[in-house]
Order: structure tokens, then sequence, then C-alpha cells
């Protein structure tokens, strides 16, 4: 498979976690999204919302990271990523939603540009923007995962989901935004024992290709 990445990319990094679990091969093809390689006309052509991942499996084109992650789950199901039971698979579901759909999309490159240029926010304003939103999902997740009988190591039972995939993607913007953590043990020790994980530790920024 080849995976249109940036080792910075949150987006991109759950799908290195999810192919690696999974023990399928990638092929790289990096762009550097500072440099704005997302604008390039060749990459528009494959992925018009100008955005990383891309993930290519022979003649199917993927899109959408939490689309891919069940894309994979769907044709390569062992270990699998979702639970067994419709109401578990629908919490897993809706802990990986906090950070793809509402905190993420509010920190992402394009939406710190726009900060920055058009709104004029200073480094200090825009800072509290993704601390603060960064914040809200980190907090949420923390109570959601409290009161859930089926969470401990991970977010629920005993092996990863794309929750905790997910939850690893929340964490490490936060981290590199020094958000402080300390409110939330739970994440932090879910965190924790995924970055132990193999799969996880080789799909972080810091182990690929094109990190700086
Ligand atoms: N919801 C999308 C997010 C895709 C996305 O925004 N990717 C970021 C990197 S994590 C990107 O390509 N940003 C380029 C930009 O903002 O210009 C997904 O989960 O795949």
């Amino acid at each position: 498979m080849e995976l249109y990445t940036y080792y910075r990319s949150q987006a991109s990094f759950r799908v290195r976690i999810a192919l690696n679990l999974k023990g399928i091969a990638r092929e790289d093809s990096f762009l550097h999204l500072e440099k704005g390689d997302q604008f390039a006309a060749e990459y528009r052509a494959i992925n018009p919302q100008m955005v990383v991942p891309t993930l290519i499996d022979g003649e199917v084109k993927l899109f959408q990271s939490l689309a891919i992650l069940e894309y994979l789950d769907e044709k390569y199901p062992q270990p699998p990523l979702l639970p067994a039971d419709p109401e578990a698979r629908a919490w897993v579901r809706g802990i990986a939603l906090i950070n793809v759909a509402d905190s993420h999309p509010l920190i992402v490159l394009r939406v710190r540009h726009y900060l920055t240029d058009v709104l004029k926010l200073s480094d200090e304003q825009r800072l509290a923007w993704i601390q603060h939103w960064l914040g809200a999902g980190l907090q949420a997740i923390e109570a959601l995962l409290a009161e859930h009988p089926g969470s401990g190591r991970f977010c629920h039972g005993d092996r990863p989901t794309v929750a905790d995939i997910c939850l690893v993607t929340q964490v490490t913007p936060a981290k590199t935004f020094d958000c402080v953590l300390d409110p939330y043990p739970r994440v932090m020790r879910i965190y924790d024992t995924c970055m132990a994980i193999p799969a996880f530790a080789d799909a972080q920024p810091s182990r690929q290709l094109d990190a700086e």
C-alpha cells in the first residue's frame, strides 16, 4: 500500500498505527505540509481536499483517516480495531470522533494559518486556542473513560481499538503544544500503555523518515 503522509500529521499517524497493528507493509510518499506540498497540482489530483493521509490500496484510493481505519478493519479483520457488540462499537467510535471530528479539525495547519494570517491572532492567542480545544477533547475523553466499565489498560477491553488510536493522536499534539495533562490520568495511562506497543511507537512522528 502507498501512504501519502507527513511525519507531524496526526491523521497520518492514525493510519500508520492501524497499518502496523494489522501487519500491513506500506510505502510512504512524503508531503511537506509546512512547505505547501499538499497544494501541488499533482497531489490535488489525488486528494482534492489537499490534506493527508491518502492511502492507495491497489486500484482503491482512500481518504479521511477514520474511514481508512474502518476500511482496513473490514478488509483485514485481524486483529480487530472495533469490539464485536454494537453498543461497545458505538462507544469506541464516539471516543474516536471526539478527536477526529471535534478536536483535531480545530488545530490543523490550515486553521492555524487562518488564525494567524487572516484573523491576526498573536502567537499567545493562537496557542490559547489550540490548548483550549485540545483540553476540551481530553476532558470529555477522561470523563467518558471514568464512567465506562469496559475501560482499563485500553479505552475498551484488553486490546487497542480505534478509540486508543485516536486517544494517542489527541495526546500527541497536546504534548507538542504544552497542554497541562495532570487532570487526565486515565487518558495518560492508556497513552503510555499504547506507546509501549511497537505498532504505536514505530508510527510516531519522530520515527518517520521525513522527521526533522
Ligand atoms: N479529518 C481528516 C483530517 C485531514 C487533515 O486535515 N490532515 C492534515 C494533517 S493532520 C493536513 O493535511 N493539513 C494540511 C493543511 O491544513 O493544509 C482525517 O482525519 O484524515
